[in-house]
């Protein structure tokens, strides 16, 4: 442990920028509405690097979007202490999923200046591209560049559901940087986010320390049909899409009862041609987002899961097409920082708990190049990607002080 005490953050202040971010997307439920690369993740996007040059940091953007914000350090070259997350939004989504990692970053960096501390190493604050994954091909895109784990040309070619390219809506909105994606060293890498679950709430603990995230592996199922009158045309002749799709969600579901601890399995992303009320479905795609603590078991339920698919659309007589969009292996932070965040929190009189991940964030991609870990904190009712999804300013703010702490350590207060 350090022996220098991190000032005290402004939960005050973070609040009221916080709110002010929630702004942006707002909708009429209480939620955010930041699909990536839309006008509103631009209209966030130009907020916060108001608020980060404010605060004096200097502003980098690289290839994919990601946008880097450093608080230099005594000795320049030295690698940063980074922190972060990602400011878009699932489509009614909540206000902190994300927007809370950069914000408590902020105020790391607010907190440190008004106290006149310098660093040796520098502070760096990072939003990541397309962590949510709802409007183009995957989830944690900037992320994953960044770490080497997807190709930079994969993520600028992918295309949302209307065949809008991810490269020209990055143009469009003003962030295709100039900078190589990747490929500089991080001394350390922190990420803030509510916990997302409801165990911190029920356990009355404001602060989670992360050790790890379940893997997770994600597909586009496609079946196809016969389209055809949905008054002329007998029930027994027809190939209709829709059906074996709804056949085969109910089979996937049944595959997670088949393991335990249960995987998680979900459905999420319909798309039905023609979508017509008067038209049997010729075509259907979904999604299927499928996740476990334990690698062995989550191929395994890949394995079952296309079988039952595969069954079901030969009993049909449907064509089935399965492309995997995403694999995100089983992720273990970082022991030093881990016991960093414990410290920490006793330094500064907050219990908390040892917990993993069931949600995957860009910390999970960064794991892989640098040394990780995560602090969460509580929700309500533990729900998330939901306009319902909230958190309390007291609670925020307490995640934030260990932050500005760990990150203290890491940098080394000069
Ligand atoms: O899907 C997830 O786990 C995350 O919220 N992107
Ligand atoms: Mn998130
Ligand atoms: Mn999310």
């Amino acid at each position: 442990m350090s022996d220098v005490q991190a000032p005290r953050i402004d939960g005050e202040r973070q609040w009221q920028s916080h709110m002010e971010m929630a702004k942006i997307g707002a909708t009429p439920g209480g939620g955010v509405c930041r699909l990536s690369l839309s006008d509103e993740d631009k209209i966030s996007r130009d907020l916060f690097v108001s608020w980060a040059k404010k605060a004096g940091c200097h502003v980098r953007v690289d290839r994919v979007g990601n946008i880097f914000m450093r608080r230099l350090g005594a000795e320049l070259d030295l690698p940063p202490v980074m922190t972060g997350s990602h400011l878009d939004t699932q489509p009614l989504g909540g206000r902190f999923d994300g927007a809370y990692g950069v914000l408590a970053g902020l105020e790391v960096v607010r907190a440190l200046n008004d106290a006149h501390i310098r660093t040796r190493h520098p502070l760096e604050i990072v939003i990541w591209t397309d962590e949510e994954g709802c409007r183009f091909t995957t989830k944690t895109m900037g992320s994953a560049v960044f770490a080497g784990l997807r190709p930079e040309a994969d993520v600028l070619d992918g295309v949302d559901p209307d065949g809008i390219r991810f490269g020209d809506e990055l143009v469009r909105i003003g962030y295709a940087g100039p900078e190589p994606c990747g490929g500089f060293p991080i001394k350390a890498y922190f990420e803030n986010h509510i916990e997302q679950g409801p165990i911190l709430e029920n356990e009355g603990l404001p602060v989670g320390v992360v050790l790890g995230a379940q893997g997770q592996r994600a597909f586009q199922i496609t079946v196809t049909g016969e389209e055809g009158h949905a008054g002329t045309l007998p029930m027994n002749l027809r190939k209709d899409a829709f059906l074996g799709a709804a056949r085969m969600a109910d089979a996937l579901n049944a595959v997670a009862f088949n393991h335990e601890p249960w995987p998680v399995i979900t459905v999420g992303h319909v798309r039905v041609r023609p979508n017509s009320r008067n038209t049997i479905p010729g075509q259907t795609v979904f999604t299927i987002d499928s996740r476990h603590p334990d690698a062995d078991t989550l191929a395994a339920v890949k394995a079952e899961m296309i079988a039952v698919c595969e069954g079901i659309a030969a009993n049909m007589g449907l064509e089935l097409d399965v492309l995997e969009t995403n694999y995100s292996a089983v992720a273990t932070f970082d022991a030093e920082l881990v016991q960093s965040i414990r410290e920490a929190a006793a330094r500064w009189d907050l219990p908390c708990r040892d917990m993993f991940s069931g949600a995957g964030h860009d910390a999970c991609k960064i794991a892989e190049v640098a040394p990780t870990a995560m602090i969460f904190v509580p929700c309500k009712d533990g729900v998330s990607h939901t306009e319902r999804e909230d958190a309390t300013p007291e609670d925020l703010a307490a995640g934030t002080q260990i932050l500005a702490q760990v990150m203290l350590d890491a940098a080394e207060a000069v």
